[in-house]
């Protein structure tokens, strides 16, 4: 494995199977726009805001204004191998400023609107970035006081780049359009952005994605979902992220002309109104929203008769929840158990409601490699819960700057270590049963956080359920399981003990503790934060 000054990339053999097998073939992404300008000129691409209000590109636009916005950038001195912190919301910005980077050979570290000013700064300080791109405000958050200590405290940025009000800074729309001439493009074997790690423990780590790999995962995931020009994809969770951008989400939808619709916050009131006014046909969420969208339109009835394909993925869905799904939105459900790492697991359009409610889908690639192992390192029997490991043509060798991690999160040929425990079903579909650490030991014995807030979930007054470990003098942890409740409802630990009790839990999985709260601490994606949960509950 060669560990360059700052990534580890492909083992050559590796590398020279990928190409053989045409998963690495092509242009760099930002070089691929210009054959999709060519083919899908007068379409339109991409529908959102931008400091001017509500805007609308073609492909040839989009394709232009990447031009210009790379040719702005360079005259800032910005260019290949810089890394640009950017952190920005669904906004038009976000996806010429993407492609002007991905142009330049610049890397885009792709923060999320909810990070603040711990994980920016130490996102900055970790990338060394030059840049910082911000909108003005979003959602009532002035993303310039924010950037100004940034500014202050981190010697590598130079540049903050507004969209929008610019005030002490510099805004994007300003930036003069003059271009040294053409660049040569980069290497579609290098980076092409840094994605954000979406751990619930530690900092967040950056994640090298090539241009290579990350073109296959979205152009292969594309191809899964039936996408083409005729489809409508509405960016309803941050851009940012992996799965809205590239599974297949935006990258996947301009890669075969289809129409892209940014929205700029993901509640249901925005997203009705842009799928009815756009005629929205697939739109990706987690599962925390895909509960407030179910709810929503079970009372609200707006009209998503366009959409055919909700995925949703990110974290557990509850066989429940997406039950409700179809009937209540009209659509087909996939999910997808994803990781910015790489790996991308999908239900497949033709599965039956079985499988496409019960279980995380299967591995996209051919040459994706997927063991399950115990916690001997060695293959657990096929249909038991083990750790999910995973080596393919899309999944990075490890993360960015971070050797002495990486020396544990990766085995020593190569394979990512995920955390997550899952299962294979005899219809070869993975299963997440849990996280790796995301158990309560009460007094020796192992309680999965995962199984029993399934099981809390079942009850029809629980909408929302986290479990986590109260420290104990006795027994060392409790099991405290904390509930969101159906408004007007209430519920006791008794009652609740016997309604598991009832559904044949064992007695030690009961919880010890029960505490109700109004929301669950989520992350900046929408998956519960159980770290947060823990500080609040002073556990
Ligand atoms: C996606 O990516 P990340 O990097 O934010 O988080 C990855 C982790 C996984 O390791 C797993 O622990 C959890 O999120 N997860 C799921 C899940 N999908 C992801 N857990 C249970 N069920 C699922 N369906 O979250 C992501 C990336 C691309 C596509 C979709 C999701």
């Amino acid at each position: 494995m060669s560990i360059e000054s700052d990534w580890v990339t492909f083992p050559p053999e590796f590398a020279e199977r990928y190409v053989r097998e045409n998963y690495w073939r092509g242009e760099p992404l930002g070089e691929r726009l210009r054959g999709w300008a060519r083919d899908f000129g007068d379409r339109t691409a991409v529908v959102g805001t931008s400091s001017s209000g509500r805007a609308v590109l073609t492909y040839t636009e989009l394709d232009r204004a990447a031009d210009d916005l790379a040719a702005g950038l360079q005259g800032l001195g910005i260019g290949a191998g810089d890394r640009v912190l950017v952190q920005l919301p669904n906004r038009i910005e976000f996806v010429t400023l993407l492609f002007a980077l991905l142009r330049l050979g610049a890397i885009g570290v792709l923060a999320l609107p909810a990070h603040r000013r711990v994980e920016i700064q130490h996102l900055a300080e970790l990338s060394g970035a030059v840049a910082y791109a911000i909108p003005d405000s979003h959602e009532g958050f002035d993303h310039r006081k924010l950037a100004a200590q940034i500014h202050a405290n981190v010697p590598s940025v130079r540049h903050v780049l507004v969209a929008g009000e610019a005030g002490p800074f510099t805004a994007i729309s300003d930036l003069p359009v003059e271009s040294a001439g053409p660049l040569p493009p980069p290497d579609p074997a290098g980076i092409a952005v840094l994605l954000i790690s979406g751990g619930t423990t530690g900092k967040p780590k950056l994640i090298p994605r090539t241009h290579w790999d990350y073109a296959y995962n979205a152009a292969a995931s594309a191809a899964l979902c039936g996408l083409t020009a005729a489809d409508t994809y509405l960016v309803a969770l941050p851009a940012a992220h992996n799965f809205p951008l590239a599974c297949p989400g935006l990258l996947g939808a301009l890669g075969v002309g289809a129409r892209v619709v940014l929205c700029p916050s993901p509640g249901p009131e925005a997203a009705f109104a842009l799928i009815e006014r756009e005629r929205v046909t697939v739109t990706a969420l987690v599962p925390a929203l895909a509960r407030i969208w179910v709810d929503a339109a079970d009372w609200e009835k707006p009209d998503t008769s366009s959409l055919r394909l909700l995925q949703v993925g990110g974290a557990r869905l509850d066989a429940q929840l997406a039950r409700r799904i179809p009937p209540v939105l009209g659509t087909q459900v996939q999910q997808v158990f994803g990781m910015a790492e790489g790996l991308l697991n999908y239900t497949r359009l033709d599965d039956d409601d079985e499988i496409a409610f019960t279980t995380q889908g299967r591995a996209l690639a051919g040459a994706d490699e997927v063991r399950i192992v115990g916690e001997d390192g060695l293959d657990v029997v096929d249909g038991e819960v083990g750790e999910l490991l995973t080596r393919g043509p899309y999944t990075i060798r490890g993360y960015y700057r971070a050797a002495t991690h990486n020396a544990t999160a990766f085995t020593p040929d190569g394979f990512y270590r995920s955390g997550d425990l899952v299962r294979r079903t005899p219809s070869g579909n993975l299963v997440v049963e849990g996280r790796i650490k995301d158990v309560v030991n009460r007094g020796g014995e192992n309680v999965s956080a995962g199984e029993l807030e399934e099981h809390l979930l079942a009850h029809r007054a629980v909408t929302g359920a986290a479990v986590i470990a109260a420290p104990d003098e006795r027994v060392g942890e409790k099991v405290r399981a904390v509930v969101v409740l159906v408004p007007g409802t209430a519920l006791k630990l008794k009652e609740i003990k016997a309604f598991l009790r009832e559904r044949g839990l064992a007695a030690f999985m009961l919880p010890d503790l029960l505490t109700v709260v109004d929301e669950l601490p989520l992350t900046p994606i929408g998956k519960i934060d159980k770290r947060e949960l823990r500080s609040r509950l002073g556990a």
